[in-house]
């Protein structure tokens, strides 16, 4: 074992000669080399190819992280695995989502937190077994550790953040409002949406198109029928301010002719089987080869086929099936058959009609079909099984190479669903097929502060739910927190009731168009922290006890930090008229059934039941904190950015950087951003509001809404100099 002190929160212990996953990103030179074992909280045993940890816990103890994962934002009391899976019942008996996630904060007496970087399944029993006892077991020896101490909750996430490398940058028009619904296949049909939007006033900046758009099912092709004259009508549908975003699936169809499967044959680009012949699986299209995506030559490869469509004007994509998801494979499908066919006319008892019924029922993602396959990692020949979690994150790696090689300065939007640590330096992530029910909208809450603790910052849900039916009042309160989401997306199953914000009556298409106008009067704010917590490694989303340490604010797990500045608190609860929410701290309680700031009220440190109509999004300031707002407008380019709104509750002084750039480029990366830092001091009963300093030449004036200590109302303008003196 080798041990290193990577710095002064994280020991790394090294087991064996595990897989290079690339996860993490940090300098290897300049770490110092341990040669004893350091006092850890785990224990960790080895048999010959076994790895178990064990933790004690205390009653108190509460287990964060598993990013994107079932259950409440403590884990406690359940079984996890890291296994990438596309399963799209998403209950809480389940054990895995898309990601896999290996990341735990342990809270106690002493904080710890716990990276375990290996590429395979790993499980997880967190208090489920036994009431006081955690338990990992990885069926490998070759396993690096990674374990964090001394500090908060909020440092040891950040000082695991610091050792990824720069996290994704989204464009800003990928902060409006998007549509989605499994499919909208033809031209006609994305016409009649896009008109749906222009008629109803509502803001929107992309449509996306699902598999449908492809010619039977290949990646990286359009049908002429369905969409003629493609790069004229994505030219034209920019022209109104809407990107469309093609999806792309992991598996390539096999046919001849068709020049993706052609080459990957021809350069050996796709996964093998035992035989070292291409391995043949079943998705969409049929029968497919999956792309070796840990094949630095074939994914480089795939990279460069985004291309297509790049030149034809699309400035988005999202990867899908990339766990992968199996349909089936051909050998396991003949025996199925072929034990259908010898159950004809048999008298099937208990065991023999459940063994029939269940073979067709787990033909899907059948764990044995992942041993049969096999990638090129450094010249050798690797079982996919061992290393599965690197799937998706290679095809999005892929994905992201390539497009910064087809147009190096431009960001695109790109997210995933198969995903692993290390990946938000590529890509954001969606997670997943969830349902139109109640408790998605909880569950996509709970997730969220997660999967950024992993370094994957541009995030969603399907808004409203992928499988079953929404209704008005689910589409409003699943908006009232997407709206806070990077990732602010719409999206349906085949066969689902229409969720479009106008797909329902009259009084819901005016809620709706006040919620998503609400979002992009808040863009100016959700950007600079997204911006931020990219350019300075930090989160975007936060539970409350990584700011509040009391104890009530440890056990919250309905209400989330925003930035630095906001705490949300949607309701979640079907035909609820309100919640109740406990505050840290006085704040500002602001409901907004418009943009406009109306209703602001200062609400006392504590817990209050909070009255919320079905048009009212409860948005919380925190004390001495700023919230910078703009007029909205019905595409994110046309957002006024000469005139901010700052909302502010100040009891002593406030100051708040408001990060800004080009929203399209990478300039940001070498100083090309502005920043605008505001200062509000609160003395005597009385305001001051000072420029400090600004880079920002846009900007021109900034419009004041403030509240004191004693509740009061103060508004005030402030003209913008291009000088970094004060004002
Ligand atoms: O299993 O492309 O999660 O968003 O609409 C269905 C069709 C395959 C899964 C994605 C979903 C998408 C759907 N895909």
């Amino acid at each position: 074992m080798k041990i290193s002190k990577v710095n002064d929160h994280c020991i790394w212990l090294r087991y064996g000669n595990p897989v290079m996953t690339e996860s993490l990103m940090f300098d290897t030179q300049n770490i110092e080399t341990l040669n004893t074992l350091p006092v850890l909280p785990w224990t960790i045993n080895l048999t010959q190819n076994k790895m178990t940890l064990a933790y004690t816990m205390d009653e108190e103890t509460k287990i964060l992280g598993l990013g994107e994962n079932l259950r409440g934002m403590n884990k406690r009391g359940g079984l996890y695995e890291s296994f990438c899976t596309d399963d799209p019942v998403h209950t809480p008996d389940k054990k895995s989502l898309y990601g896999a996630h290996n990341f735990l904060l342990i809270t106690g007496k002493t904080n710890t937190g716990l990276f375990i970087d290996y590429p395979g399944k790993i499980t997880y029993d967190i208090g489920y077994t036994l009431h006081n006892e955690i338990s990992i077991t990885i069926n490998d020896v070759n396993v690096d550790l990674y374990v964090f101490q001394r500090g908060s909750l909020k440092e040891l996430t950040l000082a695991f953040r610091s050792l990824m490398g720069k996290a994704y940058a989204a464009p800003k028009w990928a902060f409006g409002y998007q549509q989605s619904r499994w499919s909208y296949e033809t031209k006609k049909e994305v016409d009649e949406i896009v008109q749906g939007f222009e008629d109803n006033g509502i803001p929107c900046d992309a449509i996306y198109l699902d598999i449908d758009y492809m010619e039977n099912y290949k990646d990286f092709t359009v049908d002429q029928q369905k969409f003629p004259e493609f790069e004229n009508y994505v030219k034209k549908l920019k022209n109104k301010g809407i990107r469309l975003v093609p999806i792309i699936d992991a598996g390539v169809k096999i046919e001849p002719g068709y020049d993706i499967y052609e080459e990957g044959i021809r350069h050996q680009y796709f996964c093998q089987n035992n035989l070292e012949e291409p391995f043949v699986a079943a998705v969409w299209p049929g029968k497919v080869h999956f792309p070796d995506f840990l094949n630095p030559a074939a994914r480089r490869w795939f990279g460069l086929k985004y291309k297509n469509l790049v030149d034809m004007g699309i400035e988005g994509f999202w990867n899908d099936m990339n766990e992968p998801s199996v349909f089936y494979t051909e050998d396991r499908l003949q025996k199925t058959i072929d034990m259908a066919k010898n159950s004809e006319g048999e008298n099937l008892d208990i065991h023999s009609f459940f063994e029939l019924t269940d073979a067709f029922k787990t033909l899907f993602n059948h764990p044995e079909d992942y041993q049969k396959f096999y990638h090129q990692m450094a010249g050798t020949l690797v079982n996919h099984k061992k290393v599965h979690n690197l799937y998706g994150y290679n095809m999005t790696r892929a994905a992201a190479e390539g497009l910064k090689e087809i147009d190096p300065n431009r960001r695109f939007l790109l997210f995933s669903r198969a995903s692993i640590v290390g990946q938000g330096r590529y890509a954001g992530v969606w997670t997943g097929d969830n349902h139109s029910w109640w408790e998605h909208i909880l569950l996509n809450l709970q997730m969220m502060p997660a999967i950024n603790q992993c370094g994957i910052l541009y995030t969603g849900a399907d808004t409203g739910g992928f499988s079953g039916n929404a209704n008005g009042q689910l589409l409003v309160r699943w908006s009232q927190f997407s709206l806070f989401t990077p990732l602010f997306r719409n999206h349906t199953a085949l066969n689902t009731r229409s969720q479009e914000p106008f797909a329902f009556d009259q009084q819901i298409t005016g809620i709706m168009r006040n919620v998503i106008k609400l979002r992009y009067a808040l863009i100016s704010y959700l950007y600079s922290e997204y911006m931020k917590a990219v350019t300075k490694h930090g989160v975007y989303f936060m539970p409350l006890c990584f700011e509040f340490e009391d104890d009530l604010s440890s056990e919250v797990d309905d209400q989330l930090l925003v930035g630095e500045s906001l705490m949300v608190a949607p309701v979640y609860r079907e035909n609820g008229k309100g919640r109740y929410v406990y505050l840290p701290e006085d704040m500002l309680m602001w409901k907004a059934s418009t943009h406009e700031i109306k209703e602001i009220q200062l609400i006392r440190k504590g817990t209050h039941y909070i009255n919320l109509a079905l048009e009212e999004t409860p948005l919380f300031i925190r004390q001495n904190r700023l919230l910078p707002m703009s007029e909205p407008a019905l595409h994110v380019d046309d957002i006024n950015l000469t005139e901010l709104t700052v909302l502010g509750f100040v009891t002593d002084e406030a100051t708040y950087v408001y990060y800004d750039d080009d929203g399209v480029t990478r300039d940001y990366e070498h100083g090309g951003y502005w920043e605008t830092v505001i200062r509000v001091v609160y003395h005597n009963s009385q305001f001051t509001t000072t420029i400090v300093h600004n880079t920002n030449h846009i900007l021109q004036k900034i419009h004041f809404i403030l509240v004191g200590p004693d509740g009061k109302r103060v508004e005030n303008q402030l003209v913008v100099n291009d000088t970094s003196e004060p004002v």
